[in-house]
């Protein structure tokens, strides 16, 4: 087993695309910069601190939030048929690494079937969540050499040169919180850090009924608000605000045109706000938007697939096709 310097089988490292001082300052600017904005807007990279992360974990056992548990129960099938694909392909080891990996609950199944994976790297930019995972991870699968790294997996990152064959795995329709022109670097990037020859499993949204989505992003016991609110509380503590929840609510709709579900906070009063020292204005009913969530039907998906270089090699869908996970293949030099 791969082990690092302390007890944990879990090796962690911090990329160096990423270094704790610049995220904190970036944070800062970042947030700054978006409130300064007409459209008052804020990145949803900031919902995961370790509060955050703990309300999308809850988020994710929401009935109403079908993405979860429509791609989780995809993955054993789609790993055993991936098994055969790889065989067929004569490919007998696989560098599995899971972008944004969170809580490590969708690689469980795949490496469950997929008895080909040698080694696993999981990134993710929420450091602490990420460690309790791997470690969580490294109790289920003993003989797995497993590495943490706390980083921007948004970014081309270097791996350690391996033999087995590299396959990213984005799952959960993360992608969706990117607009296309940032899908599209994450494609491009990823094709850079896999290399060439490599895979990429990816978890897709599909569009769908609107109502569906509306609900999957507003629920009844109002989770996705409070994680959505989260992001105030966090800025309160780190940059010093002075937001008052109360006085903001959560609002989530399906914007058709664009394809995509917005997140934003409204603010119910006239009111202003102090953050890192500097005073913003807010009128009644004026929002920050904090997330897109884009939905694609797979030919849309395909053509942001073709243009970062990669090749669509299979294609699942759930049934009523409300979830899509594909598998990519880069076969020319990066
Ligand atoms: C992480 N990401 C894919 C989630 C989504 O569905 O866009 C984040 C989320 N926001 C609200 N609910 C879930």
């Amino acid at each position: 087993m791969h082990t690092s310097a302390g007890s944990s089988a879990v090796c962690a490292w911090q990329n160096n695309n990423k270094k704790g001082c610049k995220m904190d300052n970036e944070f800062k600017e970042d947030v700054l910069a978006g409130l300064r904005l007409t459209q008052k807007a804020l990145s949803p990279k900031y919902f995961y601190d370790a509060q955050g992360s703990k309300y999308f974990d809850q988020i994710c056992q929401l009935e109403e939030y079908y993405p979860y548990r429509t791609e989780l129960s995809l993955l054993p099938e789609v790993a055993r048929e991936l098994q055969d694909y790889f065989h067929q392909q004569s490919v007998d080891s696989i560098q599995l690494v899971e972008f944004g990996a969170g809580s490590l609950h969708k690689v469980k199944p795949v490496l469950q079937e997929l008895k080909m994976v040698k080694e696993f790297i999981a990134i993710d930019i929420s450091g602490a969540h990420l460690q309790a995972a791997s470690e969580e991870l490294a109790e289920a699968f003993p003989d797995l050499p497993i590495k943490a790294a706390q980083g921007d997996f948004t970014k081309p990152i270097e791996l350690a040169p391996s033999d087995a064959t590299p396959m990213g795995f984005f799952p959960g329709s993360t992608i969706g919180n990117f607009d296309p022109g940032e899908a599209l670097d994450f494609l491009r990037n990823a094709r850079t850090t896999l290399g060439k020859d490599s895979y990429l499993l990816l978890g897709v949204d599909t569009k769908k009924d609107q109502q569906m989505l509306e609900d999957a992003y507003d629920d009844s016991s109002n989770v996705t608000a409070r994680f959505n609110k989260n992001i105030l509380t966090r800025i309160n503590r780190e940059l010093n605000g002075n937001f008052d929840l109360s006085q903001f609510e959560h609002v989530a709709i399906y914007n058709e045109e664009l394809g995509r579900i917005e997140m934003h906070l409204r603010s119910l009063v006239d009111q202003q706000v102090t953050v890192a020292g500097e005073t913003f204005q807010f009128k009644q009913g004026e929002t920050i938007h904090t997330e897109n969530s884009y939905k694609y039907h797979p030919d849309e998906f395909d053509e942001l697939v073709t243009a970062a270089g990669w090749k669509r090699e299979c294609l699942w869908l759930a049934p009523d096709a409300i979830f899509s996970v594909m598998l990519l293949h880069s076969k020319e030099d990066n």
